[in-house]
């Protein structure tokens, strides 16, 4: 049995090769993408066991997910294939600075019919930490009860939960939905990962320990906010606190991702009992190795990879 579990959606992009329009781009190079997987691929290469649950189109698009998914030994034995609807996918611009901006192809897609049934029929037996993105309550009301139900169960059964908002606007119908349902699922999550700029509209403020202490009095026990190059603060119900400067990125290509590498860096860290400062050094070091890639996992490290890094750069 897996250690850690987590469901979402995954989704083919297709990556533009230069900056520009769609019509003045000729060339894109295709990638595997969905913030679930990308974490899922982070904490397997660092040598820890992941169940992910997810639906697919019968279509290449699926079939290249499902190998993959064998590929990197992700635990994808419960993943449901449909006839009915499609696997989704996303454009990436290329951008020189910021972020890049993305178009996505997957209203109404195949992980869109998660329900809370298909949570209910998972075994999680053994596992001690459940990963919940706020992408997937934002793809339909089926999938926001499911985070739900998976957020439930894992309290059922002993295990943790881990909760990165992941904000993703153009998802929502409204901001005032996003924010309720976001700040629902994070209140019933033990560890919050929410960035900085999404403590601004979720919390209301942008003050780090602000943020942090939002979600601790209203139940989560570890809050994490990212501060970009900065590194991020952290918090906990017992009042422990501090900054743990980031790591410096050997070049900026592409900065979708980083999230969930230091999600699978933080986990990977609580799993292994480092203290909360390592855990949290070491989603850092994830986050500032994935963006020097143009995309959202292919550069996750292994073990070795991350502690040379991290090693190259001690403090
Ligand atoms: O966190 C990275 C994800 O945003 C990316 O891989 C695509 O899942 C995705 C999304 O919905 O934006």
């Amino acid at each position: 049995m897996s250690e850690i579990f987590t469901m979402g959606e995954p989704m083919v992009v297709f990556i533009a090769e230069k900056p520009g329009t769609f019509s003045g781009v000729e060339n894109y190079s295709r990638g595997l993408a969905g913030a679930e997987l990308n974490f899922s691929i982070g904490v397997t290469r660092l040598g820890h066991t992941a169940s992910y649950f997810t639906k697919l189109g019968k279509d290449p698009y699926g079939a290249y997910i499902h190998e993959f998914i064998e590929k990197e030994k992700i635990d994808g034995e419960k993943v449901l294939f449909t006839e009915e609807y499609l696997t989704g996918s996303y454009l990436k611009t290329k951008v020189l600075e910021g972020d890049p901006a993305v178009y996505y192809f997957r209203k109404n897609s195949a992980a869109s019919h998660i329900c809370p049934k298909d949570i209910e029929a998972q075994d999680l037996s053994g596992v001690k930490m459940v990963h919940i993105t706020g992408i997937t309550p934002a793809l339909s009301e089926d999938c926001r009860r499911s985070c739900m139900t998976l957020a439930k169960r894992a309290h059922e059964i002993g295990a943790m939960v881990s909760f990165d908002p992941n904000i993703r606007e153009k998802l929502w119908k409204s901001r005032e939905e996003m924010v309720q349902t976001l700040n629902d699922i994070a209140f019933h999550s033990d560890v919050v990962l929410p960035g900085i700029k999404e403590g601004r509209i979720l919390a209301g403020t942008d003050v780090p320990e602000e943020i942090a202490d939002f979600y601790l009095e209203h139940g989560s026990k570890t809050v994490i906010v990212k501060l970009g190059e900065t590194g991020a603060y952290y918090k906990t119900k017992d009042g422990a606190q501090g900054t743990v400067p980031g790591y410096k990125p050997e070049k900026i290509v592409d900065t979708v991702g980083a999230g969930d590498a230091f999600a699978a860096g933080v986990v990977t860290g609580l799993l292994e009992n480092l203290p909360l400062d390592e855990a949290v050094a070491r989603g850092n070091a994830m986050g500032a190795i994935i963006i020097s890639s143009k995309g959202d996992n292919d550069n996750l490290p292994d073990r070795e990879t991350l502690f040379a890094f991290q090693e190259k750069q001690k403090r």
